[in-house]
């Protein structure tokens, strides 16, 4: 007779295990590492700037979160692998990794210059990139890992003005994909997570108000394309990445998990 395994909730605590999120000092990366640190994780994050990754660890600190912030661009492979060696040396061999880090500059194409097009592919596809090469051996010497890459829903759809955006989701879906393929034999998973339209900074100008006080048009748009009828908020994202991030998906490889309200999935309505 088939033995039934008895569902232990416990697969989806993060005890004892080491978290690294890129550019996690606020937006989408703080709310992640907040809830990975309250299923269990150590959380270490870095950013750009000394200002900006004091500002995330007073952040963490105001949460009761107590985080190891370090300085460091995900484009530089040195400074990189510099950070994960002193990681190692002060906290330990990173287990899970989210690569959050990205920027976006909506511009029209013919307007966007080659360079803009290079700095977002740099920063939202070879930082991954990166970031991941310089944190597998630790994973594979420990026998098991977890990358989430944070993708987009312009990892499968475009729209006017985010060319190096989409192009750079695109590329991440794949790189999300062939990690899986070439380290699932390790007990590595490479998943991703694709979030919709998520109130940040980063998408603050999608939702200005307009000089009368009415809604901006794309927040209007992007409201009426969401059968949830509502922006995403960084929240919305915490289950997702505490999933992805534990025993709970470890059958789970090279996946993108579309935190979208449905969106991906509707037609719009009709006028
Ligand atoms: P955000 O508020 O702009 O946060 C991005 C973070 O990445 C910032 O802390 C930023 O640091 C950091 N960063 C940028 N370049 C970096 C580099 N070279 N090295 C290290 N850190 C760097 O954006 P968000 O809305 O939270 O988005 C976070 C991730 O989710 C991004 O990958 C974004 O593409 C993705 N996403 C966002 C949405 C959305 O609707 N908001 C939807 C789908 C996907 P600084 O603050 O110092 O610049
Ligand atoms: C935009 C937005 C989107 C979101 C997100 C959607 O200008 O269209 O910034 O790109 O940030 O990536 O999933």
């Amino acid at each position: 007779m088939e033995v039934v395994q008895i569902f232990d909730t416990n697969i989806f605590r993060l005890d004892g295990k080491i978290a690294l999120v890129t550019g996690g000092a606020h937006g989408i990366g703080q709310a992640m590492a907040s809830a990975l640190a309250r299923a269990g994780a150590t959380i270490v994050f870095n950013e750009i700037n000394q200002e900006n990754m004091e500002k995330g660890l007073r952040a963490y600190e105001a949460e009761g979160i107590t985080a190891k912030g370090y300085v460091c661009d995900v484009t530089d492979e040195k400074a990189v692998a510099n950070m994960v060696a002193q990681i190692r040396k002060d906290v330990g061999i990173i287990d899970i990794l989210v690569n959050n880090a990205g920027i976006i500059k909506r511009i029209p194409m013919l307007d966007m210059t080659a360079d803009d097009f290079r700095q977002v592919v740099d920063i939202n596809l070879n930082g991954p990139f990166i970031m991941a090469k310089a944190v597998i051996p630790g994973m594979i010497e420990k026998g098991h890992g977890k990358i989430i890459n944070i993708c987009s829903m312009m990892s499968e759809l475009g729209r006017e003005t985010v060319s190096g955006y989409a192009a750079s989701k695109g590329g991440l879906k794949m790189l999300t994909r062939n990690i899986c393929s070439e380290f699932g034999h390790a007990n590595i998973q490479c998943n991703g997570i694709g979030p919709g339209y998520i109130a940040t900074p980063q998408t603050a100008p999608l939702r200005e108000p307009q000089a009368d006080g009415s809604p901006h048009p794309f927040d209007s748009f992007i409201v009426a394309k969401t059968p949830a009828n509502r922006w995403g908020t960084p929240g919305d994202l915490q289950g997702p990445v505490v999933f992805l991030a534990s025993q709970a998906s470890d059958f789970v490889n090279g996946h993108i998990l579309y935190v979208d309200g449905g969106i991906l999935a509707y037609i719009g309505k009709q006028p």
